[in-house]
């Protein structure tokens, strides 16, 4: 399977994130996309960068003001005081309900809080930079599906994606790549699209971005939202509105679930993409789902994503997987490979 990759993802590399009031290095790091990078080398896969530009995609699953913000972000944090270019930025006042989201103040601290759901996505120097590559390689998927050049395409990417919605960055993500991968197969060509998050976090920025639509299925599967990140949204109820009313599907499980659970829930997701007679799939591959995940809380083995990857291949839909969150670094590379090399049946 061809692998997009980009070293620009090392521009995103922020120090430290907050964890229990303290605050600690990162768990998203540059060494998870060269741990996937070096096991898909050895492996054989072949590695490409990515060409298209995924503006025009972007300005169709973010608002103009999210992207101009995150676009000039370490420039205006940067000039905002002598020193701040060794500084993190973090938001810390929310508009929360009562207050107001339409008007975007002036203050940098402001804005920050304003395009954040959490405390939890530093910012640093390259992050646009490297979040856009990645949104150029979810494009590049895309369209190399569209036009039956590749059946399936790894987007090896950093930061993940599915936390960011329309307006705000979260959970580590700043552009939602599932999302410009899915409005990119829809503009290509492809009537229906199914997304499938199975970070063990919920997507809820994929979920919000398509809600409202009923030509992309999102089906996600992760810790239940009542003791799991991101909390707020990725209940059962939750089933789309509107046009969008029957297309969203969520299987929140109990954090400490059993595998066999877990393939349980994988295969009513499968079923109802089935049914859904989706033309291609997007796969927010989060392989956070493993045992030893330092973050998170199901006990997937490195053998079950082989059979992740198998039973995603019985789909046989066009596939663009894109690498969400997973922090056990070091095992991320035979995690993915697992996947990928399941999905081929190779
Ligand atoms: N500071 C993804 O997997 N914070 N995001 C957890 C550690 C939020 C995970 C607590 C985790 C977000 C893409
Ligand atoms: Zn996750």
């Amino acid at each position: 399977m061809l692998t997009f990759f980009s070293d620009s993802h090392h521009a995103h590399a922020p120090q430290y994130e907050f964890f229990r009031g303290e605050r600690v290095p990162c768990f998203e790091t540059p060494a998870r996309a060269e741990y996937v990078k070096a096991r898909l080398a050895e492996r054989g896969h072949v590695l490409r960068t990515p060409q298209a530009d995924s503006r025009a995609l972007l300005a169709k699953v973010h608002t103009a003001r999210y992207l101009n913000f995150l676009e000039h972000a370490w420039r205006d944090w940067v000039a905002l005081e002598e020193g701040n270019g060794q500084r993190q930025p973090f938001p810390s006042v929310w508009p929360v309900r009562t207050l107001r989201s339409d008007v975007e103040p002036a203050n940098f601290t402001a804005r920050l809080g304003l395009y954040s759901m959490d405390n939890g996505s530093p910012l640093s120097a390259g992050t646009w930079q490297a979040a856009k590559a990645g949104a150029d390689a979810a494009a590049s998927a895309a369209a190399l599906l569209s036009g039956n050049s590749e059946r399936a395409v790894f987007c090896c990417s950093r930061p993940p994606g599915h936390h960011a919605g329309a307006d705000f960055m979260g959970g580590y993500c700043f552009l939602n790549n599932a999302a410009v991968a899915a409005q990119g197969l829809r503009d290509g060509g492809a009537a229906r699209v199914a997304v499938l998050d199975v970070d063990y976090h919920h997507g809820n920025g994929t979920q919000s971005i398509f809600y409202g639509r009923a030509d992309v299925l999102f089906i996600s599967l992760h810790g239940d939202p009542m003791t799991e990140y991101p909390f707020y949204l990725g209940h059962a109820d939750e089933t789309g509105e509107g046009e969008g009313a029957g297309f969203n599907l969520n299987l929140p499980l109990p954090a400490g679930c059993t595998v066999p659970r877990w393939f349980e829930a994988l295969e009513a997701a499968c079923l109802r993409i089935a049914g859904f007679k989706a033309d291609a799939l997007v796969v927010s591959l989060g392989l956070d789902t493993f045992a030893e995940d330092p973050i998170s809380k199901f006990a997937l083995q490195p053998q079950d994503f082989i059979r992740l990857g198998e039973r995603l291949g019985k789909l046989g839909l066009p596939t663009v997987f894109v690498l969400e969150g997973g922090y056990a670094a070091a095992e991320l590379g035979t995690n993915a490979v697992n996947v990928i090399e399941g999905y081929e049946g190779r």
